[in-house]
């Protein structure tokens, strides 16, 4: 499964053009542009899952880099500053990387 298939690739081309400059990216208004936001929670960790490229069952540092290449092939790297501010605010828990619980409390607080 792909993104475009649970959301709609408009959304996702908006979202990726408006963080498209190095350090700039806004995690809460990305998942609100993408649609995430008002998708079910089903859906929600289906997002998850494609997100979790190695079926760790977590989101980690190397795939939070790519998170947005989980979107649009074409998408940006994260900058390390991105990254560190994305997990600070996903990893409720502090295991360094980010569950299917706390992704779905990251969409819900976005
Ligand atoms: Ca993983």
């Amino acid at each position: 499964m792909s993104m475009t298939e649970l959301l709609g690739a408009e959304e996702i081309k908006k979202a990726l053009e408006a963080f498209a400059a190095a350090g700039s990216f806004n995690h809460k208004k990305f998942i609100q542009m993408v649609g995430l936001k008002k998708k079910s929670p089903d859906d929600v960790k289906k997002a998850f899952h494609i997100l979790d490229k190695d079926k760790s069952g977590f989101i980690e540092v190397d795939e939070l880099r790519f998170i947005l290449m989980g979107f649009s092939p074409d998408a940006r790297e994260l900058t390390d500053q991105e990254v560190k501010t994305l997990l600070n605010a996903g990893d409720k828990d502090g295991d360094g990387k980010i569950g299917v619980e706390e992704f779905s409390v990251l969409v819900a607080e976005s």
